[in-house]
């Protein structure tokens, strides 16, 4: 067997559980590890400091599970979660940016602002890290970690002021996913891509978290039972169909796709002029009701990033998009 990846993570992160996913799916030999006291030493020249972090056969480190997930796509061309077709990839990436970093706000808001999420998450997160360590101890530290996160909640926008916007925005995600579900049992239709990764790692969180998973299961059964789906494709064939490219969109593309047209688009174009003309703060309305946060520049190379592979597209691809972006509001942020 081929020598396998390391994948270090945390069940209660993100990015962690959309990467383990995303292998399991591209079955790509590799093991799994908590993040613990254990190998944060030996990752510690990682930058940033996040996870995942994932080791790759040759034994260098690498992290951000998007890029990651597209250097994997480079290394191995079997059972790809990217979809062929260039209009529906490029409408893949936004919707796998979309979850990143607009789908978190929704987990992060969740997580620690009702008080039993706090308790709940508070303990997870501190038992997988100190696995094996005195109970006493994992309470400790579940409560600095608690008072850590709760002290961020406002670097990414997770105020009380913000919190209509957000509850709003993830109940929108769940009635337009739990819609699209009857039609496919994927978002691009019978196989899963990188944007089903990239909600998957937010939403396995909502689905796990009180509060949260509480209001899918009303709100979005078939996304209740889409998350374990999701969690676990090693079984779906790589032969199994997307929509037909020239066909409609499926109806959680088409959905979700309003949504960036509400709220991620707009949200990032603010940030992005925000940062250029040097203002902290970045503020718009989304749906008549006030949204506030400090600017943030990784969203601005986000934003970049999704205009760029806009702008590559070919006339053809471009054209065949454009009408439904436009439709969605979409296509004036993306010029
Ligand atoms: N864009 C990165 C984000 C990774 C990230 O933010 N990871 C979080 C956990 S889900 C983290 O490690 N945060 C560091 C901390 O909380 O100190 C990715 O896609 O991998």
């Amino acid at each position: 067997m081929d020598k396998p990846y390391r994948l270090i993570g945390s069940n209660p992160s993100p990015y962690s559980v959309k990467m383990r996913a995303l292998m399991r799916y591209r079955r790509l030999p590799f093991f799994w590890e908590w993040r613990n006291p254990g190998n944060i030493e030996e990752t510690r020249d990682v930058k940033p400091q996040v996870i995942p972090i994932l080791q790759y056969p040759d034994g260098s480190f690498r992290n951000d599970s998007t890029f990651v997930a597209l250097d994997l796509e480079e290394k191995h061309k079997e059972r790809s979660a990217l979809p062929e077709d260039p209009g529906q990839r490029f409408l893949n990436f936004l919707l796998e940016d979309m979850a990143d970093e607009w789908g978190t706000k929704c987990m992060f808001h969740y997580r620690w602002f009702y008080a039993q999420d706090q308790d709940f998450c508070s303990k997870w997160i501190a038992g997988e890290w100190g696995m094996g360590a005195s109970y006493g101890a994992v309470l400790e530290r579940a409560a600095q970690f608690r008072d850590r996160q709760v002290g961020r909640m406002a670097l990414v926008g997770c105020t009380p002021e913000n919190r209509p916007v957000i509850e709003e925005s993830y109940l929108r995600v769940l009635r337009v996913l739990d819609e699209g579900l009857k039609q496919y049992p994927f978002i691009f239709g019978q196989r899963p891509t990188l944007a089903d990764f990239g909600w998957f790692g937010q939403l396995f969180q909502l689905y796990t978290d009180p509060t949260p998973s509480q209001q899918m299961r009303i709100t979005g059964p078939r996304v209740y039972m889409w998350v374990p789906r999701v969690d676990d494709c090693s079984g779906v064939s790589a032969e199994a169909e997307l929509a037909d490219p020239d066909g409609p969109l499926p109806h959680s593309v088409l959905g979700l796709l309003k949504l960036a047209g509400e709220v991620y688009l707009p949200f990032l174009a603010a940030n992005a002029h925000a940062i250029r003309n040097g203002a902290e703060e970045v503020t718009l309305p989304i749906w008549g009701m006030p949204y506030r946060q400090v600017t943030f520049r990784y969203q601005a190379k986000c934003y970049d990033w999704l205009r760029q592979q806009f702008a590559a597209l070919d006339n053809g691809a471009r054209g065949q998009l454009e009408p439904v972006l436009e439709e969605a509001g979409c296509l004036s942020y993306l010029r």
